[in-house]
């Protein structure tokens, strides 16, 4: 057999990309007319600038910090199945989500993301949340535009914050609907740092050169590669539940606009995830995965990695 023949194939497949590094980029950007379709119609809904948000008096007559993500009878992407169709039933797309969770997989979530442009947030609020761990905005915005989730950067975590007492099940599919760059508030990931499974946010993580220094507080620790994640309208990519990921406040005068999906597996499918799952060193599961709150749900940590990265 020529060497060529023998030489493993280039391209990875889903499962394989997962169990290596916790995440799969798609080779080839979503239909990006499409995508530019959606982006027009959800900037057509609102202004991103500081029209967005409370006057601080009124935040601070009555602060809710629950309950301000979209959610069903307030989600943009509602009845948007038409608009949508170039993700959900694009081939690879599906081709993917099959592999990793089975025939029959689940939609748990998707949403509308916001990176909110430096320009947009008013001076109060900065001064409030500048390198808080996690900026989800959600709070501060006037109520009719919480349908979309608004984020001022978010420290490096995974997925499964959400979801205490549920396995990591279920994997997150985002895409952007622009061109996004270095200055675009990119997402930032980390290979591999799904590896030690499921940790307590915020996490353990100390910068060494152009990696990452991760702990898991079990005794068990990883070198992560730090990867941005730049591309096109329409890039695409799918990561596992425990994979570390974050962005920096938006220094752009644009604001990001992306799609977040959560896709999880039928009970009982066998597919790529129970691959992934099995190889993993500690838990998919976690009765409680953050520590970074009070009691209503406001910030008690001041700290911050990713804005390091
Ligand atoms: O889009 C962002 O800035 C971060 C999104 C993210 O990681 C999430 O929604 O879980
Ligand atoms: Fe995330």
């Amino acid at each position: 057999m020529p060497a060529a023949a023998r030489r493993r194939d280039p391209v990875a497949t889903p499962t394989e990309d997962f169990v290596e590094r916790g995440f799969h980029a798609f080779a080839q950007p979503l239909d990006a007319t499409a995508a530019a379709r959606l982006l027009a119609k959800i900037r057509a809904t609102r202004r991103f600038d500081g029209s967005l948000f409370l006057s601080e008096a009124a935040f601070d007559a009555d602060p809710q910090y629950t309950g301000v993500n979209p959610r069903p009878g307030r989600n943009l992407l509602e009845g948007r199945d038409d608009d949508l169709a170039f993700v959900e039933r694009d081939p690879a797309v599906i081709a993917t989500l099959t592999e990793l969770l089975g025939e029959g997989y689940e939609t748990l979530n998707r949403k509308v993301v916001c990176g909110v442009p430096a320009s947009a947030v008013p001076a109060w609020l900065k001064a409030r949340i500048t390198d808080n761990p996690v900026n989800n905005l959600g709070a501060y915005v006037r109520p009719d535009y919480r349908d979309v989730t608004y984020f001022y950067g978010i420290d490096f975590h995974q997925d499964l914050i959400d979801f205490k007492d549920r396995d990591a099940d279920f994997v997150t599919l985002y895409v952007y609907l622009h061109p996004v760059g270095a200055h675009d508030a990119p997402l930032y990931l980390l290979e591999e740092s799904h590896r030690p499974g499921a940790t307590l946010f915020p996490h353990d993580l100390v910068r060494e050169g152009a990696a990452w220094r991760y702990r898991d507080r079990r005794g068990g620790e990883a070198l992560c590669r730090q990867r941005m994640l730049v591309g096109e309208a329409g890039f695409a990519a799918v990561w596992h539940a425990c994979t570390l990921h974050g962005t920096q406040p938006d220094a752009a005068d644009n604001e990001r606009l992306s799609l977040r999906y959560l896709f999880a597996k039928r009970p009982g499918a066998a597919c790529g995830l129970d691959t992934v799952n099995a190889a993993l060193a500690g838990p998919i599961r976690l009765g409680a995965t953050r520590q970074d709150l009070d009691d209503k749900g406001a910030a008690r940590i001041k700290a911050n990695s990713v804005n390091k990265a």
